[in-house]
């Protein structure tokens, strides 16, 4: 495994002619798993909506205005009926997300006893609640939370045309925690918010030079929701092409070879040629259920036949049976 990736290392792959590039990212992919075989997230927003922070890709910041509203916190037995029903439709990670700054008080307690109850429930699970300090990471390993998602998002330089209201370090340290307290990390990014090839390739130089490479690596292509800034200012207007996303997943896949790349956000209006050439590549992950956080997603019935044209199969449960509950 290598952990010392130059962005112009990374910019060369993503300048390979195509097949080589998805040659390579086979290789990669075959000598660290069954290469027809995917892991399946569900996603559930247990707290949606006004958020104070001001990521310009997102419809639950309370700065813009989306067709998103502000709830309440979730009562825990609507969310462990979602846990239930995702189990039943085949996933093997449930991941809760909150539209935080960073969680506190006692809606953080509220969320521990979520994550807990899940954990007995014979799936992964993961949260995604902001950004986190040592204290707080150390909790939510104490009542068995599996993954922590915290994205990077972009490369540090064009960060800044994205978020204001945190800093890239302030992700960095939220990871090192995760980290430190022997949780699995989920940290990806966007693409197709106006940034260049170079930037692309800056996201992933950072991702693939963390040792160890996070568990999960979460690729999004960006989801332009009306009212947000990328959706409304000209400097976003762009939308990128196809094979660029496909091509960051097989760059994703050769730099982090033993991680699961997540094929993520903006599958709902992807072709299944597109998606099938996204597994091609090495993506091996995808949020399952027709719903991420607020917008929509291909529905389980669609990903079950496309998974039956392609000879897919969902990955098996990781959760040792030493955790399962013996009654469930
Ligand atoms: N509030 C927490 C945070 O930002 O850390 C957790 C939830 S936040 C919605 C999780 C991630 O979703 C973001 O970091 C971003 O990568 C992704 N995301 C949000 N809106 C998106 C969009 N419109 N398109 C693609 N990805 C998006
Ligand atoms: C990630 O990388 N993508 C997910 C998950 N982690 C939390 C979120 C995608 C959100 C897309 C926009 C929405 O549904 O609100
Ligand atoms: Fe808030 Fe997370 Fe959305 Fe940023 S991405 S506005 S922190 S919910």
């Amino acid at each position: 495994m290598r952990y010392d990736w130059t962005i112009n290392e990374i910019e060369a792959l993503f300048e390979l002619p195509f097949n080589d590039l998805m040659f390579r990212a086979q290789q990669a992919h075959r000598a660290n798993f069954d290469a027809n075989e995917v892991q399946l997230s569900t996603l559930l927003s247990i707290k949606t909506g006004g958020c104070p922070e001001d990521c310009k890709y997102c419809p639950q910041s309370s700065r813009y205005n989306t067709d998103v509203e502000s709830e309440l916190l979730m009562k825990k037995d609507q969310v462990l009926a979602a846990a239930k029903i995702a189990k039943e439709k085949g996933a093997s990670r449930f991941c809760i997300g909150a539209a935080w700054r960073e969680p506190k008080g006692r809606a953080f307690e509220l969320v521990c006893d979520m994550i807990s109850e899940i954990r007995d429930m014979d799936m992964e699970t993961c949260a995604t609640l902001g950004m986190l300090t040592a204290e707080q990471a150390a909790h939510l390993k104490e009542v068995g939370l599996d993954y922590y998602n915290h994205n990077l998002d972009s490369d540090p330089e064009y960060y800044k045309e994205i978020i204001s209201t945190r800093t890239y370090e302030e992700r960095l340290d939220t990871l090192k925690h995760v980290r430190a307290n022997g949780m699995s990390i989920c940290c990806g990014g966007i693409v197709g918010m106006g940034e260049s090839r170079r930037h692309r390739a800056g996201l992933v130089a950072q991702l693939a030079r963390m040792n160890p490479h996070p568990e999960s690596v979460p690729i999004n292509m960006l989801v332009k929701v009306e009212g947000t800034p990328v959706a409304e200012d000209a400097q976003f207007a762009d939308t990128l092409d196809n094979f660029e996303f496909i091509r960051t997943l097989a760059v994703s896949r050769i730099t982090m070879p033993g991680s699961h790349v997540r094929l993520s956000a903006g599958r709902e209006t992807m072709s299944e040629e597109m998606q099938s050439l996204c597994f091609l590549a090495g993506a091996n992950s995808i949020f399952y259920g027709e719903k991420l956080l607020t917008t929509g997603n291909q529905d389980a019935e669609n990903d079950q036949k496309l998974f039956a044209k392609l000879g897919l199969r969902p990955m098996e449960n990781p959760v040792p049976s030493s955790r399962r509950m013996v009654n469930a």
